[in-house]
């Protein structure tokens, strides 16, 4: 087999029989105005709006015109509206404009493209206004996370949380070819296959093109394969019907040899140069082949560039025939669509032409090909050779576009008065937090009946294995636990069950993020407010940091548990040790942080989550947890208290008035941090113990309270300045947690004290935690050492 033949696509027929005349005409006319729109939509924000400063604003033309057929088959012909679409970052003018002509985006808001408050230069659920299903900005997150959405849809159909008679929607992305160097992507269909998830179409914009370059020639042939061997449907659609009716003709075969043998950097460059080019190097190439003569000398230069570029992803009547034969398919499908970066622009194929624009003047050049006359830029129909109205009635009976809900909303889940839980005298926050769930679990609320738990191969070592027992994991099908069946002894049952609640992943966690990306926007998607819980090592976090931060910028809701954390895993070594982890929590917005020291705290802590993920001005939660047992206070939890929690501090012993030291921790280094403070009660008896369960709280609250007296409240206090009042204001503060230190030396700058702060700033080591808090400076010799240190600094006045 030449390589030629083994590149070559099987030839599908011409006819279309899906797709009225009318039909075509019309969407070949939207395409056209698409086109012209994002182009003109870019132009506009370079070149027409007046810039402030030297910044360049950008925009993807050529991304553009390489999706723009994709993009209008699927809005205009194929969608509907429950159907969910992620679209590569840089299409985001294409399906502003495909917004616009719907007469869902307006004119100021494209005219606005990139600037404050416009359409946002990437497409964002959270900020752009026409209806976007699935951020977008990051490659490769937003198409691996339709897998996951159709994993949630699933989920919520066994469930029987949303009507029955709401019909199933297709998860849908469009990816730029080099979106599919990002692991990502393989991670999710891998994980995917193994949850048997049917109901994805993945559009590939095949322009062989990425940001730097030109991609590996053949690359496809390998993701290819790697599709087919994930039991996907894979459609290649690689001519347009002009190429595939000249096949039939004088030199049809040798041309299309000649193209599919043609590296991909040198189709690229003739694409760029034009219709002589072609003619110059098939002459070279083909000239002694039969017919190859007779079909150059019945093209002209552009109708034989016409020829040459007519790839099957910028053919509208190609890609609708492929969708409308997908359409039935109950396996996902991955169409490999051939394009050309720039297509239809003077910028086509050349290498770089990402972030390449058209001058003005070649920008007059395309406005006079599109029959737009000056001032006509943002017309919906101005320029295109169908008449308005036709295109208007058109465009009413767009499938897509047909009244009915696409962003719901869902009555909020009733959270318990108290998920408080009984542990012996010594308890481990991680501990604790297996116990509340297995509370839950037994129990028949409707929070339990919205918790949907998922971890990436740590659901036993997080402590969910009482919930997963009693709730099961779920899959698509009944299968009984083997072990169990075998009557081999085990304290987990692993049942699988459509019923089930724990969405068990293999070990990635860019997929974990993915996944609570997908769960906690089930509301908004698909109707069914879902209480994801997400539990994995807190070091891990940093493995899919990015996905957790895309997951959080499209406002998802979720609690996330990091369990356990920092050095005080002590044996466990380095590798598994984190130790900037409170300022991820800190500083990632959309996610509040805490680490709570005692069992109380946590069930305060987890009470309040449940409400603040359902709050609409709430957040994702996460919770940063230890497997050392500590021994617990004994206290009751007042509600005073349990509000001072929330808040994020508290005083566990409070300062005598004037008091000249404050001993300040986060979490499971509170024995040290009271012994230390015993130790310390005979000199100084006035000092206090601050207790602080989240960092992140109380700071949020004291910027808060800043901007609010900037903003005219002139007796706005934040908890963090009502707390530290009654300290001397020359007074010293000590400050402890297992994490970087900097997550609460800042707390010396809110009524100007010193500070000793004291922390983890090096990577761990194997030991006990006698061992590594001495080795860390945690330990309580550590602590007196601190806070003698701060004593000196005052009495010197250094
Ligand atoms: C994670 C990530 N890394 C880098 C970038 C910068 N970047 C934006 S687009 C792009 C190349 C995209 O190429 P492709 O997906 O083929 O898109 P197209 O050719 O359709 O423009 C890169 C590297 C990004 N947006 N996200
Ligand atoms: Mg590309």
């Amino acid at each position: 087999m030449t390589k030629a033949t083994a590149l070559r696509v099987e030839k599908p027929p011409l006819s279309s029989p899906s797709v009225e005349p009318r039909e075509l005409a019309a969407l070949r006319q939207l395409e056209r105005k698409v086109m012209w729109l994002a182009a003109w939509t870019i132009h506009h924000a370079n070149h027409v709006r007046p810039a402030r400063d030297e910044v360049k604003v950008g925009g993807h033309q050529a991304s553009c015109a390489s999706s723009a057929t994709l993009l209008s088959a699927l809005y205009f012909h194929a969608l509907r509206p429950q159907d969910r679409v992620a679209v590569k970052p840089h299409a985001s003018p294409v399906f502003h404009a495909i917004q616009y002509l719907l007469g869902n985006q307006t004119r100021d808001k494209l005219a606005a493209f990139r600037a404050f408050g416009g359409a946002q230069s990437y497409p964002s659920r959270t900020k752009d206004t026409d209806d976007v299903d699935i951020s977008t900005g990051s490659v490769g997150l937003g198409g691996a996370m339709t897998l996951f959405a159709s994993l949630v849809q699933d989920y919520v159909r066994l469930h029987d949380l949303a009507p029955a008679e709401r019909p199933d929607g297709r998860m849908i992305a469009l990816f730029g070819d080099a979106e599919l160097d990002e692991g990502n992507v393989f991670e999710a269909l891998l994980e995917g296959w193994k949850h048997d998830v049917r109901n994805a179409w993945w559009i590939i914009d095949y322009n062989r093109q990425s940001l730097d370059s030109i991609v590996t020639d053949r690359l496809f042939a390998r993701l290819d394969g790697v599709f087919t061997s994930m039991n996907w449907d894979v459609r290649t659609l690689k001519y347009g019907k002009l190429l595939r009716a000249a096949q039939d003709g004088p030199g049809g075969e040798a041309l299309l040899n000649w193209i599919d043998t043609c590296p991909n950097q040198l189709y690229s460059a003739i694409t760029f140069k034009g219709g002589n080019a072609w003619r110059q190097r098939l002459t070279r190439d083909l000239g002694d082949s039969a017919g190859i003569r007779e079909l150059l000398d019945s093209h002209g230069d552009a109708a034989l560039h016409a020829l040459m570029t007519n790839l099957a992803g910028h053919d509208m009547e190609t890609v609708l025939e492929a969708y409308d034969a997908a359409a039935e398919s109950d396996r996902p499908t991955c169409f490999i669509a051939y394009t050309i970066k720039g297509f239809g622009l003077p910028l086509a194929g050349h290498k770089d032409n990402h972030s390449g624009l058209m001058t003005p003047d070649q920008m007059a050049t395309f406005k006079a090909a599109n029959g737009i006359a000056d001032g006509d830029e943002w017309e919906p129909f101005a320029g295109l050779d169908m008449d308005a109205d036709e295109l208007r009635d058109f465009l009413g009976a767009v499938p897509f576009n047909q009244p009915a809900t696409r962003c719901f909303e869902t009555p909020k889940i009733p959270v318990p008065a108290s998920l408080a839980v009984k542990t012996g005298a010594k308890a481990a926050t991680q501990e604790a937090f297996g116990r509340i769930l297995n509370e839950l679990a037994r129990g028949d609320s409707e929070l339990a009946a919205r918790i949907v738990t998922a971890s990436p191969d740590v659901t036993v070592s997080t402590n969910l294995g009482p919930w997963v027992n009693r709730r099961r994991i779920f899959d698509r099908r009944e299968r009984p636990d083997t072990f169990r069946a075998e009557d081999v002894a085990s304290t987990q049952k692993w049942v699988m069950s459509p019923a089930g609640q724990h969405i068990e992943l293999g070990i990635a966690e860019n997929n974990l993020f993915l996944l609570l990306a997908a769960l906690g926007l089930s509301g908004p998607l698909f109707g069914a407010r879902l209480l994801p819980i997400g539990t994995l090592y807190d070091p891990f976090i940093a493995r899919g940091l990015d996905a957790l931060n895309y997951a959080c910028y499209q406002d998802a809701r979720f609690m996330l548990i990091g369990t356990p954390s920092g050095v005080t895993l002590a044996p466990e070594g380095g590798a598994h040790q984190s130790v900037t982890t409170p300022l991820i929590g800190m500083g990632q917005p959309g996610l509040t942080y805490f680490e709570p020291a005692y069992v109380d705290e946590l069930a305060a802590i987890m009470r309040w989550g449940f409400n603040h993920m359902q709050a609409d001005d709430g957040g994702s939660v996460y919770l940063r947890l230890s497997t050392r047992p500590i021994e617990q206070t004994g206290r009751e939890m007042t509600a005073e208290l349990a509000d001072q929690v929330i808040a994020g501090a508290y005083w566990q012993i409070p300062p005598g008035p004037g008091a000249d030291l404050a001993l300040v921790y986060c979490g499971v280094v509170a024995p040290e941090v009271l012994a230390a403070f015993e130790a310390l009660r005979e000199d100084a008896p006035d000092a206090g113990l601050l207790a602080v369960p989240s960092a992140d709280r109380l700071h949020a609250d004291w910027l808060d309270a800043k901007r609010r007296r900037q903003a005219g409240e002139g007796d706005a206090t934040s908890h963090a300045e009502r707390l530290l009042a009654p300290l001397a204001p020359d007074a010293g503060l000590v400050t402890v947690l297992d994490g970087h230190p900097a997550a609460l030396s800042w707390l010396a700058a809110v009524r100007g004290h010193r500070v000793a702060p004291l922390g983890v700033e090096a990577f761990g080591q194997s030991g006990d935690v006698a061992d590594l808090y001495r080795h860390h400076r945690l330990d309580t010799d550590a602590i007196l050492d601190a806070a003698a240190q701060v004593c000196v600094a005052r009495a010197t006045g250094r």
